[in-house]
């Protein structure tokens, strides 16, 4: 849906003004031809703390017709909320809040015939309906994806009423389910944003190299009208590449193209402007190209094996106790990682913000993308497939021209049964089918134990790509023998990561690393240097990734004294502070970027 590319022209744009007027003013005129509205700051809200209803006054923006005539909302003089963000930090009354909370906009975007006007919401949680001028434009589900609605029909010429229903309520039958071990943050917590383009425009594209090659680009362009011979042109200036092809009859013009590139790579993390161009439509984007490749036990980053250092992070700033959402806090995120020795980063445990994506790709980071499939998922339910495969599409559509992303996850830590099985069995088919080149892989953590041996067997396996393994050894099992006795065997001929492991520390708290005093940073120390010495042992591990770069909000963490609220798993403390098991992982990233030297 080519969301991507108005984030591209958007991002380069100063900062928006949060006064009202100033915000509706048109921030951008692409020099490709694309014009765009940034709604980012104050909207006006009504908290409906009992979800009363009466919300066809709302909607139709009811005024008081006379005297004995009332009604029982205003947005007038209300409070605001700034968007983006999440509510739950920004006013001390909604920081337990789950509900729902109207929130409405002004703006105006003088509207032009012939061009067709796209409302662009980059993540609301967890579901929404919104309105235009007292109209139903759509509902969606799911607070980490973004989604699109065409408002052209809705518009008039001069001011619009935008009107957001925003619930964060936890349900049994959503994904995530009703209990996760996180925040659940309500609001409308990524930006919003209208961009005009013309009546037939390039509603999506996908450029990448083929599965396998590393000269030869493949993909394709698609335009809003899906009728042929229109001609596409793509260019990519700084590799002398121009080539003009033509639409088949559903509006798609394929891609497949020789190209002499320099390959992006953590090392080199290059990318190159790319052009895409119609009679009508013009749209720029910055592409990076690799290749990404499994063989036997092995990745394959570019041709060559890689193993993946990683760490994974919620998409939380625990100083702040809120979302993240801003570019600054993408950066405080990713410079820990890469402070850490990282070349990867799990985003866990939801498609994070465009921009950390954006940003993680231009460090040099490669990630591993995943849809909030997370324990207690009700698989049973017909509905369940429907939300997981509309959320892995949206997570596809958004991020597949980010070769940073070498990874797409379909699910962490679900109990096998015939009913998950088969629910991800349909998702990854249609994550291959929608993304040919990149790698798919879900976490598991039921095992098969037989003494000192942990015994991967869970015959989902076969259709991954990657094993990924979640295993608190030291916390949440106990060693079977000592660390370096483990033995690590796989029914599949296939590379492992261990894309957990870990656990609690208070900073600050200290105590004996031998004996059972948990919650102390020396217990953690001592924890991470035996993972270490298992890890070494693994013949078919490709990477590791420690859960978790920060201590982090959960009401999941109920100990009085050292929890509080907060899962202290964290290599940071919630102050940024480093603990003892920091430099573990730190000189073991060291320790084998020396080893390939
Ligand atoms: C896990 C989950 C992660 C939790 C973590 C923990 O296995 O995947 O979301 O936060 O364990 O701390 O228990």
């Amino acid at each position: 849906i080519g969301i991507a590319c108005c984030f591209w022209l958007i991002g380069v744009l100063p900062a928006a003004k949060s006064q009202d007027a100033e915000d509706r003013q048109l921030l951008h005129s692409g020099d490709a031809g694309r014009q765009h509205w940034m709604l980012d700051g104050k909207w006006q809200v009504a908290v409906d703390w009992y979800d009363k209803g009466g919300a066809d006054e709302i909607i139709r923006n009811k005024q008081p017709a006379g005297k004995a005539d009332f009604v029982e909302y205003s947005f007038d003089n209300s409070e605001t909320l700034q968007v983006p963000g999440d509510w739950n930090s920004q006013r001390p009354e909604l920081k337990y809040y789950e509900g729902s909370i109207w929130y409405r906009r002004r703006f105006d975007c003088g509207v032009k015939p012939g061009k067709r006007y796209l409302l662009d919401f980059g993540g609301v949680s967890n579901r929404c309906d919104v309105f235009v001028n007292g109209e139903k434009v759509g509902s969606h589900e799911g607070g980490f994806t973004s989604f699109r609605f065409d408002i052209t029909a809705m518009l008039r010429s001069g001011e619009n009423l935008l009107l957001l229903k925003v619930n964060n309520e936890r349900r049994v039958d959503a994904i995530p389910a009703r209990k996760f071990d996180w925040w659940n943050y309500g609001g409308i917590t990524r930006s919003v944003t209208i961009t005009e383009v013309p009546d037939v425009h390039i509603s999506d594209y996908f450029i990448q190299l083929k599965k396998g090659s590393r000269s030869q680009l493949g993909g394709w362009v698609q335009l809003s009208a899906r009728d042929s011979k229109r001609a596409v042109t793509l260019e990519i200036g700084e590799a002398g590449i121009r080539k003009t092809v033509y639409t088949d009859t559903l509006g798609r013009a394929s891609i497949d193209i020789a190209a002499a590139l320099t390959l992006w790579s953590p090392e080199n993390p290059r990318l190159y402007r790319v052009r895409i161009s119609t009679e009508q439509d013009c749209l720029q984007d910055e592409i990076g190209f690799r290749s990404i490749e499994v063989s036997g036990t092995q990745i394959l980053l570019n041709g060559k094996p890689v193993f993946l250092k990683g760490v994974s992070f919620h998409e939380e700033i625990a100083q702040r106790q809120g979302r993240a959402f801003s570019e600054s806090d993408a950066r405080q995120l990713l410079s820990s990682a890469r402070e850490l020795g990282c070349n990867f980063v799990r985003l866990a445990h939801y498609p994070q913000s465009e921009q950390t994506v954006r940003m993680a790709e231009r460090m040099g980071l490669m990630m591993w993308e995943e849809i909030p499939v997370w324990q207690g998922i009700q698989f049973t339910n017909p509905v369940i497939l429907q939300r997981a495969s509309t959320m892995l599409h949206e997570m596809i559509d958004r991020d597949k021209n980010r070769c940073g992303i070498i990874i797409w996850s379909l699910s962490n830590e679900t109990a096998p049964s015939a009913a998950r099985n088969a629910v991800l069995t349909r998702m990854a088919a249609e994550a291959r089918q929608a993304d040919p080149t990149r790698l798919i892989s879900s976490a598991f953590d039921a095992f098969k134990y037989n003494k000192n041996e942990i015994l991967i067997k869970d015959s989902f396996s076969l259709q991954l790509d990657v094993l990924a393994a979640n295993k608190y050894m030291g916390w949440y099992h106990p060693w079977p023998a000592g660390p370096g006795n483990v033995v690590w065997k796989s029914d599949f001929n296939k590379p492992l990561i261990i894309s957990e492991f870990g656990g609690e520390a208070l900073y600050g708290n200290h105590g004996s690393a031998d004996t059972a005093s948990l919650w102390t940073e020396e217990y953690q120390e001592r924890l991470y240097i035996d993972n270490i010495a298992m890890f070494d042992k693994i013949p078919f591990l490709a990477g590791v990734c420690p859960w978790v770069l920060a201590d982090f909000r959960s009401p999941f963490r109920m100990h009085a004294s050292f929890q509080e609220g907060w899962n202290r798993k964290g290599l940071l403390s919630d102050r940024g502070f480093k603990k003892k098991a920091w430099f573990i992982m730190y000189h073991y990233y060291k320790s084998m970027d020396e080893k390939i030297k």
